[in-house]
């Protein structure tokens, strides 16, 4: 253990659902090859496309249970952090990975350096129809009321909401989509500190934001954006010596073994 380098991994926005087993094999040689024994893993949102409660029993998130539980097991701390697709999971799902459910935004100690971290979309005040979405959905009592609906109803619920997500998201200009710059001088400032890593907008990229009012004495703050995983995994490794934000190619997808179908049988 004491021979490996320390290091702490950010990702946020698999989005995997059952139509995504690429996404997860990739997650899954991630935690392999990178996470097993680093410090910690951050989860910063947007780990599954739709969470409709704990009690939805799927192959996926017993396949992602069981990878970071193994993970945490082994001595790497786990985080998940809610995102806006995902924002049901619960202490039990929690529990069941091993892993700390963090508030958004989260101010955590990495190597010396005080990082703030977000999911994200609390950062896209632009897009005001989602902020008053957002609301609704982060209400608690709104949360509880659609727990206790049945299993059936709450996929019905949560595939209209998604349909109505993406029929407005195709009429919104992309940059309403994008955090806006002052929100997160706003949150910088608050939290005083002078690195944050967010998800969400799936424009992965490292941004230094010349600052007008100096944060601890700098007039400089950074801006980690993690990626989507659609097409590439994205991995954030955060180092005593500094960062770095990986593309990774996904796994070959396995060889089929079945034979193919012949015109005639
Ligand atoms: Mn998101």
């Amino acid at each position: 253990m004491s021979d490996k380098p320390n290091k702490t991994l950010f990702i946020s926005d698999l989005h995997l659902d059952t139509d995504t087993p690429d996404i997860l094999q990739s997650l899954l040689a991630v935690l392999h090859d990178r996470a097993s024994g680093a410090d910690a893993l951050y989860i910063l949102g947007d780990l599954f496309e739709a969470w409709v409660g704990d009690d939805d029993q799927s192959d996926i998130a017993d396949a992602v249970a069981s990878a970071l539980m193994s993970l945490s097991r082994a001595g790497t701390r786990v985080y998940l952090m809610h995102g806006n697709r995902d924002f049901l999971i619960g202490d039990d799902y929690a529990a069941r990975c091993g892993a700390t459910l963090l508030p958004d935004p989260t101010v955590v100690e990495c190597y010396g350096q005080r990082v703030a971290l977000a999911h994200g979309d609390s950062l896209c005040t632009r897009d005001t129809a989602y902020m008053a979405f957002r609301r609704q959905m982060r209400d608690p009592a709104w949360q509880q009321a659609f727990l206790d609906r049945p299993l059936l109803e709450r996929h019905m619920v949560a595939q209209q909401m998604r349909q109505k997500s993406q029929d407005a998201n195709s009429q919104k200009a992309s940059d309403i989509m994008d955090v806006t710059h002052q929100e997160v001088i706003n949150l910088l400032e608050t939290l005083k500190v002078n690195i944050l890593i967010h998800g969400h907008t799936h424009r992965p990229g490292i941004h230094t934001i010349r600052l007008h009012d100096a944060i601890n004495g700098s007039d400089e703050a950074v801006r980690i954006v993690l990626g989507s995983w659609d097409q590439k995994a994205w991995v954030l490794e955060f180092s005593p010596e500094g960062y770095e934000l990986k593309p990774l190619a996904h796994p070959q997808p396995a060889i089929s073994v079945k034979p193919a179908k012949t015109a005639k049988a």
